[in-house]
């Protein structure tokens, strides 16, 4: 084979490539479609219900103009009652879920720390986040709090709709490097990422369409169980792969002294580890046991009994339940809520048998009902199918001071078509 046929058989493999990119080309800008959603109601519900659990989520403001700031901030729980199907939180990074990079992330805090790595996360314990973002991309975008779990994947909170005004072509993405000097992120080097990208993709297809286009897959697969390998490769193969790996070891090697002689100061980007505190434990006079839980397919409603401690020296009343970020309240839950927390997760009917507070060192029995088409539509109920049919969720009290106190409970449920 001369150099010539090598040459055509490389080409052939470009063309391949270039039809593939045409054909992503044509589906790009014919076929769009901006979608509403994540698909995050398909996430399972033991998933939402019972790994991370957010409270007092706030994003702010609702509307911004490319280039300015907002803030999502809030707080999670991690379960004790933690699925065994899920990986366990060791390795856990914080993350924003949007639809594209509609805004550039500023920076990640954790309980005040900046947090940009993973690091790992403490079953029991409460986080407070806070996320600075920057508006890119105007339209309207549905924008998810997130923690990724490593074996566990992304677990999405809830979201809400953040609006962004103006033009994408106003936005800029300053920076000052070590060296003083001020650059654009938005562009910088823009040119030289599509350059690498496509030196280094052309010589992968290259490579692969040189041997593909030789006899294929299958015949080479006899010829291999039959004779072994010796019978494949030609000198000029041999040749071809040497020149091809003295190529690739020349262009990285002249890559990296090209970019040390432009950019001499350097840092790597950072590794290890972030170890962040958990909050402290908040004294909380509450203690609840969850001794029955059944669902109420036709109703649509998750009733709990459950055995309510009140240990401290004031009445307690429950006021909200909350769920895979759905909140049911009652009149006293509604007095405490965010006004501007998204509609479409927020839920009025939950109710008690008995509307009075636990008194100071008493222990009650408490029927609690949380009832709300939302169970259907956000598919909580898909649980009811689950191996493991257990709910969780956050239950609140507040004191007759105001105080409101957090417990995070959980338990098996029974699917039922009656009331009992
Ligand atoms: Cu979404």
């Amino acid at each position: 084979m001369n150099i010539k046929s090598i040459f055509k058989l490389g080409v052939l493999g470009l063309y391949g490539a270039a039809i593939g990119a045409a054909s992503l080309a044509l589906t790009l800008t014919v076929d769009v479609n901006t979608a509403a959603a994540h698909g995050e109601r398909s996430q399972e519900p033991f998933l939402r219900m019972r790994s991370i659990q957010w409270y007092d989520l706030k994003w702010q403001p609702k509307v911004t103009k490319v280039n300015d700031i907002a803030t999502m901030t809030g707080k999670f729980h991690l379960a004790e009652d933690w699925p065994r199907a899920v990986g366990k939180p060791d390795r856990a990074f914080f993350n924003v879920g949007s639809p594209s990079p509609v805004f550039v992330r500023l920076s990640t805090k954790l309980n005040g720390e900046p947090t940009f790595i993973s690091g790992p996360l403490i079953i029991g314990r409460d986080y407070e986040f806070e996320v600075k973002l920057k508006a890119r991309i105007p339209g309207r975008h549905h924008m998810h709090a997130m923690v990724n779990v490593k074996d566990a994947g992304p677990i999405a909170g809830p979201a809400a709709w953040m609006n962004i005004s103006g033009s994408w072509d106003d936005f800029t993405n300053p920076v000052t490097t070590l060296t003083g000097k001020t650059i654009d992120l938005e562009t910088f080097n823009f040119s030289n990422g599509i350059f690498w990208h496509v030196l280094w993709t052309g010589l992968g297809v290259f490579w692969i369409g040189y041997f593909v286009a030789k006899p294929m897959f299958l015949p080479r697969s006899r010829v291999l169980l039959a004779y072994g390998d010796e019978l494949l490769t030609s000198p000029t193969d041999r040749k071809f792969g040497m020149a091809i790996a003295i190529l690739t070891c020349a262009l990285v090697w002249g890559g990296y002294r090209y970019t040390e002689s432009v950019h001499p100061y350097t840092i790597p980007i950072q590794a290890g580890e972030s170890k962040v505190e958990p909050m402290p434990i908040a004294p909380n006079p509450v203690a609840i046991k969850v001794t029955h839980a059944n669902y109420d397919v036709p109703g649509r409603a998750l009733r709990v009994t459950m055995e309510i401690t009140n240990n401290g020296d004031s009445a307690v009343n429950i006021g909200e339940f909350t769920t895979a970020g759905v909140r049911f309240v009652n009149p006293l839950g509604q007095k405490h809520l965010d006004p501007d927390y998204p509609k479409e997760l927020v839920a009025t009917g939950l109710t008690m048998d008995d509307d009075r507070g636990i008194e100071p060192g008493e222990t009650r029995e408490v029927k609690m009902e949380a009832k709300d088409a939302l169970w259907e539509v956000q598919r909580l109920m898909a649980l009811l199918g689950d191996p493991e049919s257990r709910f969780g969720g956050l239950l609140m009290t507040w004191d007759d001071d105001g105080n409101r106190y957090i417990n995070s409970i959980a338990g098996a449920v029974i699917p039922v078509f009656t009331k009992l």
